[in-house]
């Protein structure tokens, strides 16, 4: 299946691995950027060095295109966003803000630039300044979050702007491809699936828990600091939501979420940790390749489109 997509990065298929924080990691991506997919590395909020250092491990294991998810929160994003020229990354994801400030030396250096956006009016701003695609994400995303479901955001977006969009939020499987194609999507953005391959070096327990994860397992806090997170609800998110009912004050609520990420995925801690996951875990039964997850998805999704909806 070609599309504007796989066209402008060169892939095989029209898919692309979200860039999740501690997750996206060089093995990873270069496994979904080898299945025929983008693989991409998670920035995230590790230092410029390490970016730089995990985009040299990528090289070593694939020869495919692959890029760079750039999170707008961290605060050396600046830094990264050179060493992304410097390395000679051809495709730049973005999340959780504007990456409006960079898109210039991006694209003078020949830069791919798609920004993950959550409304209309961001995807309008990222077509004018000139963005080569745009990832229209819903609300069942996991990780950061906006306010509009994918169902809703995918038409909107696609009907807003000319350039390719790529759909993602609760996407896992060949009938979310599918129904994002028939939304207008020209590719797919998956995270949660990726979470449980078996190239994926997150904690088993992490894996366990998504895979043992029901439709209704996922909370979302922070709604009230301005940054909603969707995760799998335990202990800390528990004691996160009483925190905030109790009109907790945004150091305290802090507190508890510092490098709670890292404790979930790589140390284990699936009770005190956060456990990012899209609303999509339910649907994850067991762990795959990452050929096995691209095929699946895209090769059944065309069959799914051929045939109208049904095998
Ligand atoms: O960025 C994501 N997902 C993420 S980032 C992340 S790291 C993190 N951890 C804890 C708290 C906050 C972040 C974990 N998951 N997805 C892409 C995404 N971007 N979703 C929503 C947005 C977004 C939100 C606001 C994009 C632009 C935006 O614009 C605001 C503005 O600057 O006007």
């Amino acid at each position: 299946m070609k599309t504007r997509i796989t066209q402008l990065l060169g892939i095989e298929y029209p898919i692309i691995q979200g860039g999740m924080a501690w997750v996206a990691e060089h093995n990873l991506a270069a496994a979904v950027s080898n299945a025929g997919g983008l693989g991409l590395i998670g920035a995230a909020s590790a230092p410029p060095e390490i970016v730089r250092e995990e985009i040299r491990k990528c090289r070593e294991l694939t020869d495919k295109p692959f890029g760079v998810n750039v999170m707008l929160l961290n605060p050396n994003a600046e830094e990264v966003a050179k060493v992304v020229i410097e390395e000679g990354v051809k495709v730049v994801t973005t999340g959780a803000g504007s990456p409006a400030k960079f898109m210039d030396a991006w694209k003078e250096a020949g830069v791919k630039v798609i920004p993950v956006v959550a409304s209309v009016a961001m995807a309008k701003m990222m077509e004018r300044a000139g963005a080569d695609a745009v990832v229209a994400e819903g609300m069942e995303s996991g990780g950061h979050i906006g306010s509009i479901t994918t169902m809703a955001l995918l038409p909107q977006v696609v009907d807003a702007v000319s350039i390719p969009v790529i759909g993602a939020g609760g996407i896992g499987d060949s009938r979310g491809f599918a129904a994002a194609y028939m939304l207008g999507a020209e590719a797919v953005q998956v995270g949660t699936r990726f979470v449980v391959a078996s190239e994926s070096i997150v904690h088993e327990n992490y894996k366990d828990k998504l895979v043992k994860s029901s439709d209704i397992d996922s909370e979302v806090t922070g709604m009230s600091t301005g940054h909603p997170v969707r995760s799998i609800r335990n202990k800390m998110t528990r004691e996160y939501l009483r925190l905030e009912k109790e009109g907790a004050d945004f150091m305290e609520l802090e507190q508890l979420t510092l490098g709670s990420l890292r404790k979930a995925v790589i140390d284990g801690d699936v009770v005190n940790g956060t456990v990012m996951a899209g609303q999509i875990a339910g649907l994850i039964k067991k762990k795959e390749s990452c050929k096995e997850i691209v095929e699946d998805i895209v090769l059944n999704g065309e069959k799914l489109l051929k045939n109208g909806g049904r095998f």
